[in-house]
């Protein structure tokens, strides 16, 4: 028996477990770690299936090659050559244009994903590097980059102490939180109550995180720029502008907030004139307050206003950097320098003319880049940890994409719906393998923190770590070959580093004679450390299993802020400028039916549904439809719905927690060309059938998964193959 300590890698919320190992290797509990400072014992039924996960039958164990239809596992030395093959074909045949890379969410979450994605994209030498960024938080960056000249300036509501905290368009009861770690988000929302805080909830849905709430209110998909607007319109009339810190734009702002007065607004968002009143004036009282937002309004049509309108409130209200309002974390890890004055559109996509944004161009496009020929057709594509089939808009048509593709190679532990398409499969090994630390998720954190979890079971002789993975693709893509050694990239990384060393004061060839750890991340994260705020290394979270607490946030706007003015901006004319669109869609009536998603406790995008304990019960991939609407509409056990771009067969679960004119659909599911063949029996459909890939919003690219209009029939009960199975139906 062993017992180990490491931090869940499953989401944003960064809880801290405790895993019972028999002799043979095999976990027979997860716990929450209750020694962890900032977790104390937390675990959500996700992080408690770690190990059923972990041991899931179902993952690859070995590098496969397909041919044809068959698949024949083969060694890394094969594989490799293989890759050196195909992408150099490609390469070497269309140019270097003709390469593609996608980084899936789990990338944001590995210790291989954050140091590796640059020095593999920069390898691949093409404008065609994507990520699940635009498909999830690119508006947050977009704003973020244009107020503060930073786009990785995130603040985070400062959970803990604030009095009041309004949540637009996030769920964390269920979602755990997200750009936004904190363990056991659903006890922190109870303590903000109990500690005679106020909670407000805006959301198309009465959600878990509603249940909590002292108020929700219903708010019209898509439409919370309006209401954010009719905010700072009655802060302004009513003279309840206060600010903490130096802006800019104050005047700019002000006027165009003229128009948006609540009684204006209130028809187009559905919340009351009085409401919106109401909250402005509440958000001004509360002697500290924050506005919360993410997923349900990044991934709309006005996604970068929102974000924008979100944080100009926070800076109106007197709540910005400010104990109580919305803060900024410190990483124990030296942060990335400040790149200078942030910009969009450095290039272009080739067919939809989209504009690039931090070196990537938006998913939504790629399907196009693949299918329409010409000079820098996309014709070799890099998966690592994603699967753009179910969580792409319009998955389906890029699907059938990626069977046209010459060469595909995907970096997952799964052959999944996505991953069935590639040439070759390199499978990084068990979640109790692998080293963890959080480069990312610990700049959102709402305490500082810090944890690293060595790896629990060591790799056996016959495979790679998913750094070794990563670094091979980045040498092969840099011409290096299928022989390079890893240990050449770390090599440069790591200089790449050191550089930074002279600016903290520390001399770069002591800092490298006392590195510490194993070659390749654990060694990076000891400089990174070293490099770092608090002086930490590598040995001191080694002697802290259970993680570090490095205190509350503190105010560091001035080191973050990277404006031309030094100050923040409320009206830059980047985002000013699409005012105009949303003043021009305020009139335009609003389609009857609208279609949203929804994140499940049991869930996790597409890639959980193979473990058993995970799905069934109230996991279940159903349509949510309002009573009233699915009388009128004549809808019992099943329906059909259609949108632009497809049709899927629905189980329709009637409720009142959704508001009349909008039905939700979880993501994620709709498996079917997987091995996993847990999920395979809890299929359910492909909701990115019915999203658009073709509507993306404005200054981000991000896709838009809510407010998708739709339609809805009664299913005639013709037979399933007579109604085309959903998940593999689009019309495009
Ligand atoms: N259990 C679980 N946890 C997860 C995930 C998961 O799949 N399952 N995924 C992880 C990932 S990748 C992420 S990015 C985070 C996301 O975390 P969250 O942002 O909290 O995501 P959701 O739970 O989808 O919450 C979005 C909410 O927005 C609402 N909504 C939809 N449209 C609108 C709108 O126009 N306006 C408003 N105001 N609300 C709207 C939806 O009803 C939903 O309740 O969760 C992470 N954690
Ligand atoms: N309609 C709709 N669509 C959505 C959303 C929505 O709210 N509504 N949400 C969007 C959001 S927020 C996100 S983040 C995206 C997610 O989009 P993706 O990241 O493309 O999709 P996931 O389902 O998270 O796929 C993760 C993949 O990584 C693999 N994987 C798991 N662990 C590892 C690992 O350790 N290493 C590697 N290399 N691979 C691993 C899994 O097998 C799976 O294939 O989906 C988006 N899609
Ligand atoms: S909340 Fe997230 S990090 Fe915590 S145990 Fe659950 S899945 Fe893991
Ligand atoms: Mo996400």
């Amino acid at each position: 028996m062993k017992t180990a300590h490491r931090t869940c890698p499953i989401c944003d919320a960064v809880c801290g477990l405790r895993l019972t190992l028999d002799d043979a290797g095999h976990v027979t509990s997860v716990k929450g770690d209750p020694d962890d400072p900032f977790s104390k014992g937390y675990v959500c039924p996700k992080g408690a299936s770690l190990g059923a996960l972990d041991e899931d039958p179902d993952r690859l164990r070995s590098p496969m090659i397909r041919e044809g239809d068959r698949w024949r596992e083969v060694s890394w030395e094969e594989a490799f050559q293989a890759v050196e093959r195909g992408l150099t074909r490609v390469a070497d045949a269309h140019g270097r244009q003709a390469l593609a890379v996608y980084f899936g969410n789990p990338t944001f979450h590995t210790m291989a994903g954050p140091l590796y994605r640059g020095p593999l994209s920069q390898a691949l030498d093409t404008p065609n590097i994507y990520s699940a960024s635009t498909i999830d938080q690119m508006p947050k960056h977009v704003a973020c980059g244009f107020m503060l000249g930073n786009p990785f300036a995130i603040a985070v509501p400062d959970l803990d102490r604030t009095d009041y905290l309004l949540v637009l368009g996030a769920n964390p009861a269920e979602s755990h939180g997200s750009l936004c770690a904190a363990p056991n988000f659903p006890g922190r929302l109870k303590a903000l109550r109990a500690r005679g805080g106020k909670l407000v909830v805006v959301d198309p849905r009465f959600t878990r995180t509603a249940g909590l709430a002292d108020e929700h209110l219903f708010i019209r998909p898509g439409t919370d720029a309006y209401l954010l607007f009719g905010i700072v319109h009655t802060l302004v009339a009513e003279g309840l502008v206060s600010t903490n810190i130096e802006v800019g734009g104050l005047a700019e702002l002000q006027e165009l907030a003229a128009d948006f007065a609540p009684e204006v607004v209130s028809a187009r968002c559905g919340v009351p004139a009085g409401d919106i009143r109401r909250l402005a004036r509440e958000l001004a009282a509360a002697p500290t307050a924050a506005v919360y937002t993410r997923v349900g309004t990044c991934t709309s049509e006005f996604g970068t206003a929102t974000q924008w309108l979100v944080d100009v409130i926070n800076v109106l209200t007197g709540n910005f950097d400010r104990p109580g309002g919305v803060m900024f974390a410190r990483t124990a890890t030296i942060g990335p320098p400040n790149a200078g004055p942030f910009t969009t559109g450095r290039w272009h996509s080739r067919v939809r003319g989209l504009p690039e944004v931090l070196g990537e161009l938006p998913v939504a496009t790629l399907a196009d880049e693949i299918e329409t020929p010409g000079q820098g057709q996309v014709r070799a594509l890099i998966t690592v940890g994603g699967n753009l089939v179910l969580s792409a808009p319009n998955g389906p048509r890029l699907g059938r994409a990626l069977r046209d593709l010459e060469f595909m190679v995907s970096v997952d532990p799964y052959l999944n719906e996505t991953t069935s398409h590639a040439d070759v499969i390199l499978p990084p090994p068990r979640i109790t393998q692998m080293p963890h630390y959080d480069f990312l998720l610990l700049s959102v954190t709402v305490r500082n923190y810090s944890r690293f979890s060595p790896a629990i079971l060591p790799l056996e002789p016959d495979q790679l770590s998913e750094a070794e993975i990563m670094a091979k693709l980045a040498l092969i893509a840099a011409g290096a070959g299928a022989g390079a050694d890893p240990a050449v990239l770390d090599e440069q990384i790591l200089a790449g580093l050191l550089q930074a060393a002279p600016l903290m004061g520390k001399d770069p060839v002591e800092l490298r004679a006392s590195l510490e750890g194993s070659p390749g991340p654990e060694r990076l994260l000891d400089a990174m450390l070293k490099l770092g705020p608090f002086g930490l290394s590598l040995s001191d979270l080694l002697a802290n299993p259970h993680g570090i607490d490095l205190g509350p946030l503190q105010p560091r706007l001035a080191e973050l802020l990277a404006t031309e003015s030094g100050r923040v901006e409320l009206a830059p004319l980047q985002l000013t400028r699409d005012v105009a669109r949303l003043r021009a869609r305020m009139g335009e009536p609003a389609p009857q039916m609208l279609l949203i998603g929804r994140r499940q406790l049991r869930s996790n995008n597409s890639w959980l549904h193979n473990v058993g304990a995970l799905v069934g019960g109230s996991n279940r991939c159903t349509l949510h439809v309002n009573p009233a609407d699915a009388d009128r509409l004549n809808l019992r056990d099943r329906a059909v719905i259609r949108s632009a771009t497809g049709e899927l067969l629905v189980d329709v679960e009637a409720t009142g927690a959704i508001m009349p004119g909008v039905v939700s659909l979880p993501h994620g599911w709709g498996h079917g060309g997987s091995t996993q063949r847990t999920a395979a029996a809890h299929a359910g459909v492909n909701a990115n059938a019915l999203t658009d890939e073709l509507v993306v919003e404005a200054l981000s690219g991000n896709a838009v998964f809510n407010a998708v209009p739709v339609t809805l029939a009664p299913w005639d009960g013709r037979p399933l193959e007579e109604v085309p199975a959903g998940d593999k139906t689009s019309a495009r």
